[in-house]
Order: structure tokens, then sequence, then C-alpha cells
């Protein structure tokens, strides 16, 4: 929640300014390449929020004209992160409206002079709504905080003899019931009790509505005839592996084509040519979850090699992309990969820390796989919006498996299940399928968190929204994660996995740990009877301030939240033989919320606090998720069982 004062049309502003764009091109992750340079952008921006009543002066008085500092005065901001916490003021934390972020750059003479390179401006989030001018031109806008948006910029950094630009992005993160993750803003018209023009930002999820340029934000060129996308599915004949690629290119229509498969040695294994095609690979080597094989997460590099011929001459374009070879299936009680029944044994994270809020952070991203695998986690689900690019890489890297969830998390009004909301809900399971597809990482997609599926419009929506995210990628299975009752969900019906949260002896029966195994036996068997799909515990948990202790165990001490994981425990053990698979513990670490009586700083079901230091529940889940690695786990000649060898391969 968030306060400040304003009138009604300044913070819902920004989605009457101009509309999202209907999805067009790839969204390659730009990597460098002998065709492709990067600029990164990462640093200090100049930046102010609009305090102004109506939120609205930064365009009435066009700040993106001159440099900003020419209309007012600017703050030093980090980019990336948040900009809640990085501050001082108390104004700045809760801020709801427009910020205004700017940044000049100085680019290569040839980026300016040479017309034969494309010159692209990536962003890889910015949370939530975001206008975008280069020069004091309008060249970009996007809606959605979480997934990376682009604009072409060539003409407008060619077109003179400067060699610099000035980059201005104004962002509003004013959620409403048709943005994702919906949100209300409640204006309080009592002036007895509320100053004039008193707003409140309400949500229906608990986590801090962060803000600001989350994610890297870079410069980085193409040739102007240029790979523009790669979609890649995998499969296996035997012991041949299949890599089925379909290149889509941009700028001409006459090019050629090369594509190399090249295995962790750099030689190359398969070959082919033209814009789609099936690469063989014979005793190729699969791409298999950390701890459930010798050698986890084989990854290839599929080579693409453009070359054209133009009036100016020839122009080559070359990108090369991580290929994992594996397949995902499932049956009525199995979640298979590459064949195997595969158990998910891991974490719900958020994109949180002290500081940065969201914003991305190398030290941090490390420090947390080097959590989850200590910890023997072989997986996570990205609750509850799709995570950094640069996290998913990890994944692919070192074999832990994602659900990739959507921002789709709070939907419980009505209003939030028009056909706007849901066309807005269309288009980012489009944008999160193509900025993730080529992930061997990921094994489902989650199209939403505990949406009120029990609402009578909830049927059509998650039908259309299952049945189109098939359509965009037919090679994984599609699921949302529920909290609603078994007979009420009006949404099961459609996902291939069920993916049920429940908090027993926490919000229900307060205290009573006694009543676990019962009501979550029992949860189980009403899912599995009534709707015969696999099953994962997909949230389970209990706030524990670290440092706190009471034995006998009470609510909020370390005890308790590892006397509740045990009651859980037992009976995963039973179903897990039957047709859970999998268990997800809420969360891995502590996370900031929304100010309220039931949140102290913070949600803090973490297994590790907001730092990442361990709380006991973390060593209790590390003894059990190692051994159910080991049961799971084998070698090459299929002997089960990890050997002490493996641990030390990445
Ligand atoms: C679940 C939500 C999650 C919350 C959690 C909790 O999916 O976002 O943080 O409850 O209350 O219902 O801790």
């Amino acid at each position: 929640m968030a306060r400040g004062p304003a009138g009604a049309a300044a913070v819902l502003g920004p989605l009457l300014w101009g509309c999202a764009l209907a999805l067009q091109g790839g969204m390659l992750y730009p990597r460098e390449s002998p065709s492709r340079e990067r600029k990164e952008l990462d640093g200090l921006w100049s930046f102010r929020a609009d305090f102004s009543d109506n939120r609205r002066q930064g365009f009435e008085q066009q700040w993106y004209r001159t440099p900003l500092r020419e209309s007012g005065p600017t703050l030093d901001m980090p980019v990336p992160s948040s900009f809640n916490d990085v501050g001082q003021d108390g104004r700045l934390r809760g801020f709801v409206g427009w910020v205004w972020y700017e940044r000049e750059v100085t680019l290569p003479q040839r980026w300016t002079q040479d017309l034969g390179t494309r010159v692209v401006l990536r962003i890889g989030s910015a949370h939530y709504y975001a206008i975008v001018w280069v020069n004091g031109v309008h060249v970009a806008e996007h809606e959605g905080g979480h997934l990376p948006f682009e604009a072409d910029v060539s003409k407008l950094v060619q077109s003179g003899p400067l060699s610099s630009c000035r980059i201005t992005i104004a962002i509003n993160n004013t959620l409403t019931p048709h943005t994702l993750p919906p949100g209300t803003i409640l204006y309080q018209k009592d002036t007895s009790k509320y100053p004039k023009g008193y707003f409140v930002q309400n949500t229906h999820f608990d986590f801090f509505n962060y803000a600001g340029l989350h994610r890297p934000v870079l410069l980085y060129t193409t040739p102007t005839i240029y790979i523009d996308d790669i979609t890649i599915t995998t499969g296996m004949d035997q012991n041949t592996g299949l890599v089925n690629y379909k290149v889509f290119v941009q700028g001409s229509e006459h090019f050629q084509l090369e594509v190399r498969l090249l295995d962790e040695e750099g030689k190359v294994v398969a070959q082919g040519t033209g814009g789609q095609g099936q690469l063989q690979v014979p005793s190729a080597y699969l791409w298999w979850p950390y701890l459930m094989h010798e050698h986890p997460a084989y990854l290839y590099s599929l080579e693409v090699r453009l070359t054209a011929q133009t009036a100016a001459g020839p122009v080559s374009d070359f990108y090369a992309l991580p290929v994992g070879i594996r397949t995902v299936a499932v049956t009525e009680n199995q979640f298979l990969i590459n064949g195997k029944p595969f158990y998910f044994h891991g974490v719900n994270k958020h994109e949180d820390a002290d500081i940065r809020g969201k914003g991305f952070d190398w030290p941090l991203l490390v420090k947390d796989f080097n959590l989850l695998r200590w910890l023997g986690a072989n997986s996570f689900r990205t609750s509850h919006y799709p995570y950094a690019e640069e996290v998913m890489q990890l994944c692919d890297r070192y074999g832990i498996v994602v659900i990739d969830e959507s921002p789709g998390v709070g939907i419980v009004l009505t209003q939030s299940y028009s056909n706007v909301s849901l066309q807005h809900h269309l288009e980012v399971m489009e944008e999160l399928v193509r900025r993730d597809k080529n992930h061997p990482a990921v094994v489902m997609w989650s199209v939403a968190n505990e949406p009120a599926s029990y609402l009578k419009p909830a049927g059509y929506y998650f039908k259309t929204l299952i049945a189109h995210t098939k359509d965009l990628d037919p090679s994984r299975p599609v699921t949302f994660v529920t909290n609603s009752n078994y007979e009420a969900d009006l949404g099961a019906p459609y996902v291939d996995v069920i993916c049920v949260n429940s908090y027993y002896s926490w919000y229900h029966d307060y205290g009573h740990m006694e009543v676990i195994q019962l009501q979550l036996a029992t949860q189980f068997e009403k899912w599995y009877r009534t709707y015969q799909k696999p099953i994962i515990q997909s949230e389970y948990g209990a706030e524990t301030i670290a440092g706190f202790h009471q034995d006998p165990p009470l609510m909020f001490s370390e005890e308790y939240q590892k006397g509740l994981l045990e009651q859980y425990h037992l009976v995963l053990d039973q179903k897990r033989k039957e047709y859970v698979v999998g268990e997800l513990i809420w969360n891995f670490a502590d996370f900031m919320t929304d100010q309220s009586p039931q949140r102290a700083m913070g949600n803090k079901k973490g297994i590790f606090t907001r730092q990442r230091q361990p709380k006991g529940a973390a060593f209790l889940l590390r003894e059990r998720y190692w051994k159910l690695a080991n049961e799971t786990s084998f070698d090459r000649n299929g002997k089960m069982g990890i050997k002490t060898c493996w641990l030390h391969h990445k």
C-alpha cells in the first residue's frame, strides 16, 4: 500500500496515454558475437519522481524534451534497482505515479555512422508501465513490469552529427484491475479523515510493489539484415537427440542460413542449412536436472550464421544459443523428464533483497544459486512473476528446473476477469513464452497464482488462457497454482498438473500441528480422486522470526517452522509413492511486503532470512532434499544414488 495526494486521472493516466503494442518480432537475449556489440547502461541515472498533485507535470512540461536537470532537481538513481529503498525520503518509498529516469550515452562512432548497423535499446524490465524517448523522440511504450522490451533507435542515432544520445524513461507503478498483477486505487473522500485528493494503492498479493528499472538496460547492435528469433524444441529417438530449429530473419527475404550444433568440447556434432530443420545428434548427452544424474545440465551450443548479399556488399550475422536436449511429459500420476519420473524438491522464490528491492544483482544471484545447491533443491517456481533472464540462464547451466510463472497473481476481482484483462494476460503469456521458450530448465508454465478460480468467469478465462499457452508452446505442460476448494475450482479441468497451496496449522487451526497430517492427506485424496492428475504441493510454510526459539514449539519460533514442515513431510512421503510429484517450500527467503498487522517487516516464511542466512528449517530441508535426491538419481550406467565425485562437477 502506498500513499500520496493525487487525482484519479493522474494515477490511471498511463494506460490512456497509449496502448501496449501487439507482439512483434523476437526477443533474443542480446549476446555479443562477431556481428553484435553491447553497451551496458547500468550505473547512475538521473531521476525525478513527479510529486505534482495530478502526477502529470512531467507530461505537461515535457520533461523528455530537454535534459532532466533543466526542468528541476534530480537525484542519482542506481540502475538496476528499485527506487523505493535507496533514499531517505519516506515519500519515495511508497510513491505511486510517474517517475522519470534519464541517461546520456556516448556512442561509438561506427554505431552512428555505419548505416549497415542497427542500434537497439533494450530494457530488461521497467515496473510497471513505461514510455521511452531518445533525444526527445518517443520510441517505445510497454505495459508490464517483468518482461523485456526494445526499440530500434538506429534512425535516431544515425540522423545527425551527434555521437551521444539522451534516453528518457517515464515509469508508472500504478496497478489497476486490468494490470498484471491487478490492483485498485482507493480514493479517500472523507475530508474529515484524509487530506484532499488522498488515495492509496491496494493490491491482493503478498509482496511489496517495488518499482523502477529493475533489470539491465543496454544498447546493442546487429546488422540491418539480422537473426530476429530462434525457436528450439528437442526430442529423443533411442539414443539420438533431435533438435528442431526455426530461425526468423528480418531485413531481407534473400539470405542463407547455416546452423551448427557444438558439444561442450566445441566439437561440431550436427549441422544444417535453411530457416528450419532437424538436427540429429547420435549418442546425445541429455540435459538432466541437478542431482538427478552424474552429468547434469549438459548444454550444446547452436550457432546460427546468416549471410546475405546487398547492394552495399556482403552482410553476415552470427548468434549462438545454448541448447539442452531433454523431453518433458506428464501422465496421470507422474512428471517425466527424459522419460524418468521427476520429483520437484525445491522452493518458491522472490526477486527481493535489502536496499535494491527487486533490482537485479549478480552477487545476490550467485549467492542464491549457491544456497539452492547447498540445500539440494532441484527446482523452483518463479513466484509470482517472470524472473530476470540471467536467472533463467543460470538454471540452464546448473540444472535447476523451473516452473515459469506469469505475473497473474492476485486475480480476485470480477473486473479482473473481463475481456480487457484476459486480452492483456494472453499478451503477457506471448511475451513470456517468446522470452523463455528455449530454456531447457523451464519445464512448465504457470499462468497464475491463487486466482479466485471459483468465480463464474474463471472457467472461460482459464480455458482460453491455458489453450492459448499450449498453442504458443505445445512442448510444455501448463498449470496455475490454486488454493481453492477442489470442487469449486473452475480452472482445474484445464491444467496438466494440479499445483495446490495450503497452510494447515498456520492460517487455519493455528498452533495445532496435530491436524496437519489428516488435513493434508484429505486434500491430496480429494484433488486426485476428482482430477486424476499429478499434484505438486506448490506452497506450504510458517512465519518464523530468525532467532525466536520456543520448545515445545509456538508459532513464529524456529521450532514451530521445523515441526510444521515435518508434519507435511510425513504425508508427502506417503503420497509421493502415488501421485504427488513435488514439494516447494514457501519461501526460500524472507521478503518485503506491504505493511499490515500480519506482517512484521515483511513475510518471514523464509527458510533463509532476507540476508540469506539459514534458519533451523534450512538444515532440516537440506537433509530431506539430499535424501530425496539420492533416491532418484542415477549415473550413466543406470546405477542409483548420488556419488560424491559428481558434486565437484560445476
Ligand atoms: C500464499 C501466496 C503467497 C503468500 C503466502 C503467505 O501465494 O504469495 O506470500 O500465501 O501468506 O497464499 O505467506
